[in-house]
């Protein structure tokens, strides 16, 4: 787990805004290399920088990935048994890169030409959420935190099932853009789609093992409550917005969460045993790693890595 130091600080600022190309985003599919070491440990997690946030939009609510989704019966129990009855695996994404951080994307330029839309950001700047990171501390040239990594189980669990929670999960489209950009729910489980915007959006996914579907919401306050069958993660857009894209992530269980925005994830209550892990990013790939989960605390980290040819 990243515990950043918090005594030295570098000024790396310039080295960020040499306006270098972003990094390819094609398809969301370029590979991951490898999985490094996490660097040096320290102190304080609480220090960690964020990298200037883009301000959100006046009345967004908080983002929820899927606290509710990973609720488990479980959980009414004294602590003494909660940890026996299940282990916690939490730690946190990181990607490295050889060269120069490039420089966000800014979509404000493209959300401008929705006046509606634009008027619910406070200010022109609007990183695109494809590669989100977050500056470690003492901030690394090479490393940054990495944000909206679906991090699952994929492989221990044998035929398990898991019933569906009874909660839905939010897509919101708000200021023009998804909210959260990255989500996951469980098979059978309600994904609520939300038009938050006075304007016309349309969800449009192509899933590989779920029926495709194109949903339009002309008016603000529209919801589209929708389910999903077979696990997978896809893609979602809309038609009329180019810039706006997310991704939905479906798994036959609840072990699973979503890096936050230090970077950080944490799958609960999952029985002690050996699993696989994977990791991954619309952009990066795929990392995956055999874990024995003992009870209690267990920790893990996935780095990937910017492949040299790209970047600037
Ligand atoms: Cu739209």
């Amino acid at each position: 787990m990243y515990k950043p130091k918090s005594f030295v600080l570098f000024g790396l600022a310039a080295a960020f805004l040499t306006g270098a190309p972003v990094f390819a985003q094609a398809d969301g599919k370029a590979p991951a290399k490898s999985d490094a070491k996490a660097p040096a440990k320290a102190i304080d997690k609480t220090s960690v920088k964020a990298e200037a946030p883009a301000k959100a939009p006046v009345k967004a609510p908080a983002a929820k990935p899927d606290a509710k989704a990973a609720a488990k019966p479980a959980a009414k129990a004294p602590a003494k048994s909660a940890m026996k009855a299940g282990a916690t695996l939490k730690g946190d994404t990181f990607l490295k890169f050889a060269k120069t951080y490039p420089k966000p994307h800014n979509i404000y330029k493209e959300i401008k030409t929705e006046p509606k839309c634009a008027q619910k950001w406070s200010k022109p700047a609007v990183p695109t959420e494809q590669v989100r990171t977050t500056k470690m501390d003492p901030p690394n040239e090479h490393e940054r935190l990495l944000r909206n990594v679906i991090v699952y189980v994929s492989g221990g669990l044998d035929k398990k099932e898991f019933k569906p929670p009874a909660e839905f999960v939010e897509l919101d489209q708000d200021g023009c853009i998804y909210r959260p950009h990255v989500l996951t729910l469980q098979v059978g489980q309600t994904l609520r789609i939300l038009n938050n915007d006075p304007v016309l959006h349309n969800i449009n996914a192509q899933p590989a093992k779920n029926p495709p579907f194109n949903v339009g919401q002309p008016r603000k306050g529209m919801k589209k409550d929708i389910s999903f069958k077979k696990p997978e993660i896809f893609k979602v857009k809309c038609d009329v917005h180019k810039w706006m894209n997310g991704w939905v992530g479906v798994f036959d269980h609840p072990f699973r969460a979503v890096s936050n925005e230090k970077g950080a994830f944490e799958i609960k209550d999952l029985p002690p045993g050996n699993y696989e892990i994977t990791a991954w990013h619309e952009v990066f790939g795929k990392l995956t790693k055999k874990v024995t989960v003992k009870p209690g605390d267990n920790e893990l980290d996935f780095t990937f890595e910017v492949p040299a040819s790209s970047g600037s």
